[in-house]
């Protein structure tokens, strides 16, 4: 995680910040602005805003929504677990579907726990460095299934990185993330 967040995290960003040399103005936006409408960025920066701004994002998301195990207390009451439990039937049965659609991600992306604009929740999966705020969707939780998330200490078993990333979920922030949206 050290050099996830060290190497490649800096990386999208060296690469966001280069992408916006030119564009003064959109500097001034926050990252969630700039690829939460991205037909206002010009075409020529566009799909580099999508990738870096899209990954500079969704790993500032993740570290938060990540603590040590002995502070992740997953819970069993409050709204969050209300909604989910209503959403998917148990909060059992929504970290079995989380698990599969992380499971199910072909080649690099992430999948998102989400709140849509209507309110209700999904679990989505997303390709490369596409973050659901450019869908509109505020993201609650995350996990990132790049090799280059697991393959140092897990190698080819991302079965196993998901399975201990349950134990490592910061479910206070989840929850901030759902009251927020
Ligand atoms: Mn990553």
């Amino acid at each position: 995680m050290k050099l996830h967040h060290d190497k490649h995290h800096q990386a999208y960003i060296d690469k966001l910040n280069a992408a916006l040399e030119k564009y003064p103005n959109l500097q001034k936006l926050t990252v969630e602005q700039l690829i939460g409408d991205l037909t206002k960025v010009p075409e020529d920066i566009r799909q580099a805003v999508a990738n870096h701004g899209g990954g500079h994002a969704n790993h500032s998301f993740f570290w938060e929504i990540m603590t040590p195990p002995d502070k992740s207390v997953e819970p069993t009451s409050g709204a969050l677990f209300d909604t989910v439990t209503k959403s998917f039937g148990s909060f059992a049965d929504f970290k079995t579907k989380f698990t599969e659609k992380a499971m199910g991600v072909f080649g690099s992306g992430w999948a998102f726990l989400v709140k849509k604009p209507d309110g209700t929740l999904a679990i989505r999966r997303h390709s490369f460095q596409n973050s659901p705020i450019m869908q509109g969707n505020s993201p609650l939780l995350g996990i990132d299934v790049w090799e280059h998330a697991y393959y140092l200490k897990y190698q080819n078993r991302r079965n196993e990185y998901v399975d201990v990333f349950w134990k490592v979920v910061n479910w206070a922030k989840v929850e901030e993330n759902f009251l927020g949206a």
